[in-house]
This record gives structure tokens, sequence and C-alpha cells, in this order.
């Protein structure tokens, strides 16, 4: 395989699309795979509020050449993916286990094999459970534990892999974490943890990629963020100031450091709005300056559609019931701001925006404030209920409309000049979609649970593969 710049100059765009470990591999305790916390969480939880779990998953841990095999034939050229950290050290430090090893290389050089350029994620929420005993992300040790743990990863697998990121969405995932309280460790409305959590995968992130330049590894390496562009309800009092503490929320601890190695300018005057402080120690700063990011990941789904705080106390709205509940997604923060809903903009049955607009808005708000970084979208799609026809064929227009205007507005951005090189779709097959189980569809391609995984490529595949083709083909032409 090339040099990093024949990643790009080989192929018109990365197309192609994601999973994440946790939710396809299945395999929970296959090859001296340690226990992780989500394994823990499921199997024990009272707040696993679907009784559902990913001890087997989509299965990819055995079938991964199936899958990979549909993504070449769909004319996909990438496939992003990430690493079990437990598979690979099952205490989260310490010894390392070869079954992980050879089971990622045995995977990534099929995706070579097929002409399908791995991009890796180092950690996507699964924490490996001995870790999570001792404090998980609040325990400032475990910065260093990932640093080590990326270099086994940089050691084994850098040869090969070309396209990293050290962390999935890590404000989201803190979101989750330590404000909803519906992902372990389950902390709710947790202002102090929300951000220090932040801080400390950040800090992870820079020491990782610091060892990746020290390794001297030829490829590229960055962070995935969730997409919050904030947008403001016109009827908001003090614009300029509840769009500044609603950016800090959902961005700015990690933009800023991913793209401009420092924190950001207003953490300061944010910690007295939000009242948090962080734990920190000297040379924190050198770290997040050698640790600035080569791209940035967004996974792109929605925005933060916000206003001043009218009244009540923080709350935060969540839904992991779907059609059965009517709860929107959303959160007000008492004396800052609150979620606003915006009646002419659909929602999906999980209460959450569905919005293709945001795709171009996000891209060159990002392109402008934070100096025209390169950009990849890791993640964009739409869940859904799904009833497949008797020859278990999902025929699905609505994810295909929703789709099409998103590509439509990543494309216009591109065309505006933002330097956006791949997308990623969410997913790459059903899988396990966190607590909101296996009934929240995201796949191209159908799963059958219930008959031995039996992989059906969905209608929105062959979409795809065609947009691909005739992409290819304009640009090969012009
Ligand atoms: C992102 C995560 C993914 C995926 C996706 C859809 O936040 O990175 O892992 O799950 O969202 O979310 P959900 O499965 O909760 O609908």
């Amino acid at each position: 395989m090339g040099k990093i710049d024949n990643v790009f100059s080989e192929r018109n765009f990365l197309w192609g699309s994601g999973t994440a470990a946790y939710q396809c591999e299945g395999g929970w305790d296959a090859d001296k795979k340690g226990t992780g916390e989500w394994d823990y969480f499921n199997h024990n939880s009272a707040l696993n509020v679907n009784s559902q779990d990913g001890d087997d998953a989509s299965d990819f841990f055995h079938r991964y050449k199936e899958d990979i095999d549909l993504m070449a034939e769909g004319n996909q050229n990438t496939y992003r993916f990430s690493i079990s950290w437990a598979r690979v050290v099952p205490n989260g430090t310490g010894e390392v286990n070869q079954g992980g090893i050879d089971y990622y290389n045995d995977m990534i050089n099929y995706c070579l094999e097929k002409n399908i350029e791995p991009n890796v994620t180092l950690f996507h929420y699964d924490l490996p459970l001995e870790l999570a005993k001792q404090g998980g992300w609040l325990n400032r040790n475990i910065t260093d534990a990932f640093n080590e743990y990326a270099q086994v990863c940089f050691e084994a697998f850098g040869d090969r892999v070309k396209l990293w990121s050290t962390i999935n969405e890590p404000r989201y995932y803190s979101y989750c974490t330590n404000m909803v309280g519906n992902y372990p460790p389950n902390r709710h409305q947790d202002v102090q943890s929300y951000f220090q959590y932040q801080y400390n995968l950040m800090l992870a992130s820079a020491k990782a990629i610091t060892s990746f330049r020290k390794m001297n590894i030829d490829g590229m390496i960055g962070i995935v963020h969730d997409n919050g562009n904030v947008e403001l309800d016109p009827d908001t009092e003090n614009k300029e100031e509840i769009f500044k503490i609603a950016d800090f929320f959902y961005n700015r601890m990690i933009l800023v450091p991913a793209l401009e190695g420092k924190l950001p300018d207003e953490l300061e005057e944010m910690k007295e709005k939000f009242k948090f402080m962080i734990f920190h120690e000297d040379g924190d700063k050198e770290l997040f300056e050698k640790g600035k990011g080569d791209y940035l990941g967004l996974n792109l789904y929605n925005r933060q559609y916000v206003k001043h705080w009218e009244s009540g106390e923080t709350e935060v709205f969540h839904n992991n019931k779907g059609a059965q509940s009517k709860s929107k997604e959303g959160i007000r923060l008492e004396g800052l701001f609150e979620s606003s809903f915006d009646k002419n903009v659909k929602r999906n049955q999980w209460g959450r925006e569905v919005n293709p607009r945001i795709m171009y808005t996000a891209l060159i708000e990002i392109k402008e404030r934070y100096s025209d970084p390169l950009i990849m979208i890791t993640e964009n799609g739409h869940g859904i209920y799904e009833t497949p026809d008797k020859d278990d064929y999902v025929i699905d227009n609505e994810r295909i409309e929703i789709f099409e205007q998103f590509l439509k507005y990543m494309l216009q951005a591109k065309e505006a000049g933002v330097n956006v090189k791949g997308y990623y779709h969410w997913s790459t097959m059903d899988l396990y979609s966190w607590i909101n189980g296996y009934e929240k569809r995201y796949g191209l391609v159908r799963v059958d649970f219930e008959n031995d995984f039996k992989r059906t490529p969905k209608k929105s595949y062959y979409w795809f593969k065609d947009y691909i083709e005739h992409y290819n083909e304009e640009i090969n032409n012009n």
C-alpha cells in the first residue's frame, strides 16, 4: 500500500462506511479478549433498558470477509472501524493479547487485499473493565494507559494502516456517560465530570498523537467529533452570549485542542458560568500543543438548536425507547441555555432532528472558524425501524432520500472550498445501537439477527454503489 499521500491521490474521494468494535464484532470473550465495561454493564445493570447486549452483535468477528467483500462490491474504497482495546490489551494496560493482534491483522490484510483503505479508531466507547473499575476516564492515569495501548496498535498495524483517529466523539461519549446517564457508569447531570472527561480524553488523544509522530508512522491521525454546530432560535435573548456558552458546551473543548493545539481561550470564563473545575498538571499545555490532529473526523447527524434559558431546573431529555416514547432529545441548563424545538424540522423516531442542510452549514463554519482543516465525514446516517419483504430485502426509501440530501450538501460545501476528502456512511451493516438495541437500524446491509446473522444488502446499498460509480465517472470525464 502506498504512502499517506497516495491514499488520496489514487482515489477521487474516499467513499465508505463505518462500524465500531462493540457494536458489530461479537465474540465478546473470544480468543482471550478481556471483559469490557459495556460487557459488564449490559450483563449486570438495571439501566440496560432494552435488555440487549453486544455478546454476538452482528458477528463481524467471524464474518468480516463477507462484509468486506460486500463493501468492495458496493464500490466502497475505505472502511472505518474501531479496535477493541480489551481484545488487544485485556486488562487495559500490561499484557498484550496475541489473539487480538492476529485478528486485526487478518482483517486489515483482507481490507487491503480488496483495495479497501482501513481507517482505524482506537477508542469507540468500549473501555476495558479493569480501567473502568479504577475510575475510567476520571482517573488521569488512563491517559497513559491509552497512550500505551495506542503505541501497541501503531507498532502492530502502522506499517499498513494510514488513516487513524484516536477517540470517537469524546464530547457525546462524555455527555451520555455524565449528563444523560444512559452509558456506563451512568452519572446524571454531572457537569463537573462532563468537562473533566473531555479534558482527560483530549489529553489522552494528544499523548497518543505525540507517540504516533515519534514513531514516524506513515499516515495521518486525528480525532472524531460529533458535530454540534449551534444555531439559535430567533427568540433568543443575548444572542452572542448564548451562542458562546452553547458552543463551548457542545464543541470547543474538543475542536480547539484538536485543531489548534490548545485549550479554548474562554475556558476560565466558562468554568464560572458552568461551575466546574479542571484537574490538570504542569506540562499539559505543551502536551496539547504537540497533540494537534492532522485532520478532523466529523460525525454528522444533527445540529444543536438552542435559546436562552427560560425557566426550570437543569434537565436532560433523551429517548432510548424510540416509537414507544414521545421524548425528544435535548437539555435545559439552569440559568444558561436550553434546547429549542424547531417545528419546521423533521425528527426521527428517537426524537432527534433530521436536517441535512446542517451538513453544509457545519462544514463551512468549521472551515471559516478553524483555519480550513482537512475533514472527513466519519459518520452520517439515519436510524429507522425496518421490515424486510419475503426475500429479506429492505426497501429503505426514507434512508435513501435523506442520504441523498446529506451528500448533496456535502458536495456543495466541497464545491465552496471545504477541504472534505472522505465520507463514511453509518453503518456498514445493521448493528447494536448502544442502548437502543437492534431495532434501530442504520445499515446499508440488513442483518437478520434471528437467522444466523444473514446479510442482505438493502436498496440503499445499491443506491450508494451507483452513486459512487457516477461520481467517479463524472470526475474522470472532466
Ligand atoms: C454515534 C456513535 C455511533 C453510533 C451512532 C448512532 O454517536 O459514534 O457509535 O451508534 O452515533 O447512534 P445511536 O446508535 O445511538 O442511534
